[in-house]
């Protein structure tokens, strides 16, 4: 390796010279990440070149992870005022090798470095999909990485209780274990039947808190009250309000078993509390307090009596006094408590810091009133969100949150004042696994969305530039790989939409480039046979057909080929498709991105409810086709959703007619619900119905026509025994097909 800006250039292996208050781990640490590094063909020189590590007394207050990096033509020196600094340096040096391993230097040059937030911080669920130690590890070396420090491991929930508790075994071996698991798009409540868990032992707990240390990331343990709490109740059941009895929960969601919060309760919570201080150093530990239904505690006499006697005016004031006398356990073992923002809802514990994950609005109420906040907004924040286009990414939660739009983001929300926004400690990503099936697929929505998040959170807000960002990733992407780390590379999906064709029969398949006007390659393959152009603005296709787009892949200078992700589109064609049609009802404005065309569009909308692939109206309606001329038609279809959970119903009826002059309209036929249910497609309990999911209303038969209308009955209000009762249905269409 070679330094350059000098009048002499030396390939050498470094040697580190620390200063006597360095601690050996670090040393180690370093010596064998720099080892990896070494120039496998060197000059030979007298003396290798130094790295040298200065821990200095700071004259005034600098921030521990402040450090200061030169680069000379005699060696490198790291100066920081604390262990941790010299570590948050040492990444640095190792990008700074890293690169110059790639272009055989590194130039001369200082850096002085400190971050801008004190809480850096990624997220990761093991409840409801379990990850090993090994791969916990490689997590936390990613967060090294970026210099993130903080490591919130959420331990607990519905799904599985995932920490070893001496005093209570039952919590994993019983709470750590369910009988399936939830599969497939959540509004569809199918389940599988395998029996799913796992369980960290202390000795793991132990393990991997040591591992993050020595990175100088901060482990918070969270462990979820009063509610998310099944697993535990499945285990010990005299902890909730009716004694049970309680199942782990195979499904995901919000459940209205929680925690009574008795004195009893209360006692068993500080016990359990007591071990995990003892396993987690952090000063701060996760009570949970999201998500926890009232309901349980209105019907139970033990949960109202206690309401009385302290004169709680509410269930949110129960909730309250319960998160306040843990936190005055906790608080005094010498160690805080943080909750997500619920925790605000019938007042504030005294010194309670708040994770503000609804919004930022919990985050800016805490700050008012002088409570120090971690910002985690679903609108950035939540990389269990989609990052492309649904259609071609695998099935997750919802939402859209870009690698862009994560750099967007802004931790100080624009109401606080200056003074205010000092309690805003930093922000964290959030890694929730309900969709989240293998490690490789952690890692897709994880990176590189955390190394946006990383940035906003490390550099100065004047100094971020997205476009530079970009470049930078761009870079990175290869070293990913050659970590074994499966990125996300959406940034480059090309986007494939279907647009209405000026001839009708056809349709237009427009591309949009990712944020880079790179040359790509559409691939059309009809009838077995393949054509392809590069990067055209839109194609006309007529038939049946797979279109596929992709970035061509690049070649970078040491050779490693850039292969981009592929979107792909199948078209189906019938006599509708691309034809111009009349709807009597405009669909409702938040279903409705496509517009009528997406009935002809070629596509057939996928179950998991990608936007632009459905349209959703709360009343009936009446599509009429026009053809274009005289047609043979021997079927007629439409397709529609059943998801009741979700309050999407299908039609009670769909009407067939044809005409051959748009005026009189003859019946073709009439389609109602099929009742048949295969398995895992029953409606809700105690409600009869369709089965869940897709489902084609057709009529066969020979006709003649210009003209298909489709007369769709929507059902009305949502029938007793369903989700939603009583409010107006949605009603999803789709894909109009006529042979
Ligand atoms: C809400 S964020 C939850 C989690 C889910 C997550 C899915 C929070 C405090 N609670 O239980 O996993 O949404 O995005």
């Amino acid at each position: 390796m070679t330094l350059t800006g000098g009048s002499c250039s030396l390939q050498c292996p470094w040697s580190f010279q620390p200063d006597r208050s360095v601690t050996s781990d670090l040393i180690s640490l370093l010596g064998s990440e720099v080892q990896l590094l070494h120039p496998t063909t060197g000059v030979k020189c007298d003396a290798p070149l130094p790295i040298a590590l200065h821990l200095i007394t700071p004259d005034t207050i600098l921030d521990p992870e402040w450090y200061s990096l030169s680069v000379k033509m005699d060696g490198i020196s790291i100066t920081a005022v604390s262990q941790e600094g010299l570590y948050r340096a040492s990444r640095t040096l190792i990008q700074l090798l890293e690169q110059g391993k790639e272009s055989a230097s590194i130039p001369c040059l200082k850096i002085t470095d400190q971050p801008r937030f004190e809480w850096r911080g990624m997220h990761l669920d093991p409840c409801r999909h379990f990850w090993s130690v090994e791969f916990t590890k490689k997590y936390i070396d990613l967060l090294a990485r970026y210099k993130m420090n903080s490591f919130h491991w959420h331990l607990t929930d519905d799904q599985g209780w995932r920490i070893e508790i001496k005093k209570y075994p039952k919590l994993t071996s019983v709470g750590g274990w369910r009988k399936g698991s939830q599969i497939g798009p959540y509004s569809r409540r199918e389940y599988d039947s395998i029996p799913y868990g796992g369980f960290y032992t202390q000795e793991q707990i132990r393990e991997v808190v040591a591992y993050a240390a020595a990175r100088h990331i901060n482990v918070v343990p969270e462990i979820e009250m009063p509610g998310h709490a099944l697993a535990a109740l499945a285990a010990y059941p005299e902890l909730g309000c009716t004694g049970g009895p309680y199942e782990v929960n195979k499904g995901w969601g919000v459940f209205e078993e929680v925690f009574c919060p008795t004195d009893s309760t209360i006692h068993f919570l500080e016990n359990v509390l007591t071990e995990v201080m003892e396993l987690f150093p952090s000063e701060i530990i996760h009570i949970g307090g999201d998500e926890c239904p009232k309901e349980s505690w209105k019907k139970c006499p033990k949960c109202q009596s206690r309401m009385k006697a302290e004169g709680l005016k509410d269930e949110h004031e129960l909730q309250s006094y319960f998160i306040q006398r843990m936190e005055k356990f906790v608080n005094s073992k010498g160690r805080k408590i943080i909750g997500w923002d619920e925790i605000l809802e019938g007042g504030l514990a005294p010194n309670a810091s708040v994770m503000s994950w609804r919004g930022t609005e919990g985050g800016v109420a805490a700050a008012k009133q002088k409570h120090t906040v971690v910002m985690s907004p679903g609108s950035h924040c939540y990389f269990d969100h989609y990052q492309g286009d649904p259609a071609n990414e695998p099935l997750a939660i919802g939402g859209f949150t870009t690698v862009q739009k994560v750099y967007s983001y802004e931790p100080i929300p624009k109401e606080l004042t200056a003074e205010e926004g000092r309690y805003i400690l930093g922000a964290q990503g959030n890694v929730w696994t309900e969709y989240i099936l293998s490690p490789e697929h952690v890692e897709y929505m994880a990176v590189p969305r955390m190394l946006a998040l990383a940035e906003v959170l490390w550099t100065p807000k004047e100094k971020r530039n997205e476009a530079d960002f970009i470049q930078r990733l761009e870079k990175e992407f290869p070293r990913l790989d050659a970590m074994k780390v499966n990125a996300s590379m959406s940034l480059y999906q090309v986007t494939i939409r279907p647009k209405r064709c000026a001839t009708p029969g056809k349709i237009d398949v427009h591309f949009s480039r990712p944020f880079r006007n790179l040359p790509f390659r559409v691939v059309v393959e009809t009838n077995g046979s393949r054509s392809e152009q590069i990067s055209p603005d839109f194609i006309e296709i007529e038939n049946k057909s797979t279109v596929s787009a992709s970035l061509i892949d690049t070649v970078n200078d040491q050779g490693v080929v850039h292969s981009y992700p592929i979107s792909t589109r199948h078209f189906v064609f019938s006599k509708a498709t691309g034809h111009p049609l009349i709807l009597s009802d405009p669909p409702n404005e938040r279903y409705n991105e496509g517009g009528a065309f997406t009935l002809v569009d070629g596509i057939t909308a996928q179950e998991k409810r990608v936007n632009t692939e459905w349209l959703g109206w709360r009343k009936g309606v009446t599509i009429t086709v026009d053809l274009g001329s005289e047609q043979d038609i021997s079927h007629i279809g439409i397709g529609a959703l059943n998801e009741t959970y979700g309050w999407i119903h299908l039609p009670e009826v769909v009407e067939f007619f044809t005409s051959e002059d748009g005026i009189n309209y003859t019946i073709a036929g009439i389609d109602v619900a099929s009742l048949i249910h295969p398995e895992g497609h029953e409606p809700p309990k105690g409600a009869s119905g369709p089965p869940q999911g897709r489902k084609q209303f057709m009529c066969d038969g020979p006709a003649k026509g210009r003209f298909v209308r489709i007369a769709v009955k929507h059902i009305g209000n949502i029938p007793e025994g369903y989700p939603g009762a009583g409010n107006p249905a949605w009603m999803f269409l789709d894909e109009i097909e006529v042979r």
